[in-house]
């Protein structure tokens, strides 16, 4: 064993509604030595992510589902300490899915390499990991979008979002991003290029479209779902494609949404509505990395990270998140 301890958050109870820091509790345990075959990883960076609200609420999902005592889900960025394994040495960067803790004694099989040539390390939870992934395949495999076509982004700013919004400018798109602030609306048009944004917690969602993008939606990269979705559909074009990415701001419902919203639109524009997991395209991951690392390079593609410095502040950030408290990636830096 190590002298030092390991740290965990755990999910304390299931939230009802909104999160609070009583769901979230910080369990301690000794650092055990790893086995043959095993590595010991120590977290840099803790990755936060939506999705982890979908895995506190019991009912059918993609994934297990978390029961009270059970360390948060979550993927690090971690250094390998101790390796008894051939295919890691101490001061290996890797990612792995440990969940919210400190330490961990993992297979070697399961962690993946981080290739520090292509950026820093943190991004291969950001912009190279699965936000960016489930960018780029969520408009290119699922909108396929035209050059010329209208494209709107909702959470436009975040992890996802942000990416989107510039891969649709990188292929000819009129890009238009929703986000719940001023900043985060200057910041998609004058920082990342796109064409216009709309702060739906100010500004009549469905009155600017009609006003911006006269000849309707082609494309909604939907992160978000409720009124501001809403609002897009009912600018939808002909033939429009929807892809249902996230729906954050059902994600802290106590009770689902009761009954279908707008659907007759539609009817009336054809549209295509499709709902995509970022690991439909996992085969694929490793060319979009690479590709994604040169739009970096080329300075085509920016991001923006959102550090939150401390592991003792991941479950204040989390509920932030669902808050839109988070401006760009929310990562946790948890040691250097
Ligand atoms: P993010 O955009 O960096 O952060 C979440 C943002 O959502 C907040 O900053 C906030 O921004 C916005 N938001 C929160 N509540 C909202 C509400 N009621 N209405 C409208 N916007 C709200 O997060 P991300 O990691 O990029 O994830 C974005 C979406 O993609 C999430 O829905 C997530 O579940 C989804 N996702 C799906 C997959 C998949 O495989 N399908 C994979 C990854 C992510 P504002 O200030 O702009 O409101
Ligand atoms: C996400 C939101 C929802 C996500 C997955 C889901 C991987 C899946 C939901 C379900 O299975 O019900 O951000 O990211």
């Amino acid at each position: 064993m190590t002298n030092e301890t390991n740290r965990a958050w755990t999910m304390a109870s299931r939230p009802v509604g909104e999160p609070t820091p009583k769901n979230f509790a910080l369990k301690e345990s000794d650092i055990p030595e790893p086995k043959h075959g095993e590595v010991l990883i120590k977290t840099l960076y803790l990755s936060l992510d939506p999705y982890m609200r979908g895995r506190m609420r019991s009912g059918p999902s993609y994934a297990t589902v978390l029961e009270p005592g059970d360390v948060m889900t979550g993927e690090v960025v971690a250094r390998v300490q101790k390796s008894e394994s051939p295919l890691y040495k101490a001061g290996d960067i890797i990612r792995s899915s440990i969940g919210w803790q400190e330490y961990a004694i993992v297979s070697a099989h399961t962690v993946k390499r981080i290739d520090p040539d292509l950026g820093p390390i943190s991004t291969a939870v950001g912009i190279l990991g699965m936000p960016g992934m489930t960018a780029y395949f969520g408009l290119l495999a699922v909108l396929k979008p035209r050059a010329g076509d209208t494209l709107v982004v909702s959470a436009a700013s975040g992890a996802v979002g942000a990416v989107v919004g510039q891969i649709g400018k990188i292929n000819g798109c009129k890009v238009i991003g929703v986000a719940g602030t001023d900043e985060k609306c200057s910041y998609v048009v004058n920082e990342l290029g796109f064409d216009s944004a709309i702060n739906y917690k100010t500004e009549n969602v469905s009155q600017k479209l009609v006003q911006i993008a006269p000849n309707g939606v082609d494309c909604y990269f939907d992160n978000v779902g409720g009124p501001v979705s809403d609002a897009v559909f009912e600018n939808l074009a002909l033939k429009s494609r929807v892809a249902i990415c996230g729906q954050i701001s059902q994600y802290n419902a106590a009770e689902p949404p009761q009954g279908p919203r707008n659907m007759a639109a539609l009817i009336r524009t054809r549209t295509t509505v499709e709902g995509f997991l970022v690991y439909d395209f996992e085969l694929q991951h490793e060319v979009a990395r690479g590709r994604i690392a040169e739009w970096i390079k080329q300075g085509r593609l920016k991001y923006m990270e959102d550090v939150v410095d401390g592991f003792e502040n991941a479950p204040e950030a989390f509920i932030g998140l669902l808050n839109g408290k988070n401006f760009g990636k929310l990562l946790i830096k948890v040691a250097e």
